[in-house]
């Protein structure tokens, strides 16, 4: 009997192992760019080149000026605190622009996609 018990649990425990392993390939990437009150008019954070695929984009501002955060053709509302999330898929072989909509000629980079 108690041997019997111990193999059937051992078996659940490789079923919810082999279900875990598969998630990570699922898993969204999360890139957090940020606004600081000491770089109150910078957008910090994002990487220059980024590999193809559907990333979340969590913009921080703990600026206290309004600002937001656009990548490619989506964007989060303007915050003066706080955070904001936003998901964009980057094709391969593409240059994104991502800027701040209000102060776009200064709060600007671009993101290589390969
Ligand atoms: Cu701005």
């Amino acid at each position: 009997m108690t041997i019997r018990t111990r193999s059937i649990a051992i078996g659940a425990i490789s079923a919810v192992a082999l279900v875990g392993a598969a998630s990570p390939a699922l898993a969204q990437k999360t890139i957090s760019v940020t606004t600081t009150k000491s770089s109150p008019m910078a957008l910090t954070g994002a990487p220059k080149t980024l590999k193809a695929g559907t990333y979340t984009f969590k913009y921080t501002n703990s600026s206290g000026i309004a600002h937001n955060l656009r990548v490619g053709s989506t964007a989060t509302p303007l915050i003066t605190s706080g955070s904001k999330t936003i998901k964009v898929t980057l094709k391969k072989g593409t240059t994104v622009k991502y800027v701040c909509d209000p102060h776009a000629p200064m709060m600007k980079g671009t993101i290589k996609v390969t």
